[in-house]
């Protein structure tokens, strides 16, 4: 079936893409044990359930041909000493790729692929990274303001967080003593989704 062409605003200082079909929340809850320091996370839990980052999307056929569309903001904060994030994911046809592009704060990017390769990029606004197959990726807000990210990727890409939730990435982004750097992460373990 033809689809018609139709445009999209987004709102490059909020985040909002309009109109979009779907808005996902992600608060600390949905998130349980992604970060390290699961006892700060227990204490935040004990007085509310910060919202992590929410992402919009347009809901377009999971098809090849077709893409997907989203756009996402990380709030600022720390669980402990690591950054606010996103689960991550890979794709379920890992073959398939995505264009992030940084519109507002500033954060990192971390990718791996299954057998243990592991990289990260710096994201700023006006900033595009090119994210090729076989690359798990998780973006994290290292800034004091919400980091805003626009996303493309194929129509039947699809979503793997199963093997992000085992394992973590091998790598996580601290503060300590006002330094923000990688740290290696000690629960993460090769993954075998490949
Ligand atoms: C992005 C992500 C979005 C939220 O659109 O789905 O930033 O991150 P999680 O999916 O890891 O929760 C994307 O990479 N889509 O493929
Ligand atoms: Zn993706």
């Amino acid at each position: 079936m033809l689809m018609n062409p139709f445009l999209m605003n987004i709102d490059f200082k909020s985040g909002d893409l309009k109109p979009n079909d779907r808005t996902n929340i992600r608060k600390l809850s949905n998130m349980k044990g992604m970060f390290l320091d699961t006892e700060s996370e227990r204490r935040i839990l004990e007085s509310g359930d910060p919202l992590i980052y929410s992402f919009s999307e347009k809901v377009l056929p999971e098809e090849p041909g077709h893409l997907q569309i989203a756009m996402t903001s990380i709030n600022p904060g720390k669980v402990g000493q690591e950054y606010y994030m996103t689960k991550g994911h890979y794709h379920k046809l890992a073959h398939t790729s995505e264009v992030y592009l940084g519109l507002e704060g500033r954060g990192c990017l971390l990718m791996q692929t299954g057998d243990g390769i592991f990289a990260s990029l710096d994201i700023r606004p006006g900033v595009l990274a090119y994210i090729p197959p076989f690359w798990g990726h998780r973006m994290v807000n290292t800034g004091n303001t919400p980091f805003i990210f626009f996303a493309v990727y194929p129509g039947d890409a699809g979503h793997n967080y199963g093997d992000i939730e085992k394992t973590g990435f091998a790598k996580i982004l601290v503060e300590r003593n006002g330094e923000t750097f990688l740290a290696n992460n000690p629960r993460w373990k090769k993954g075998s989704s490949f």
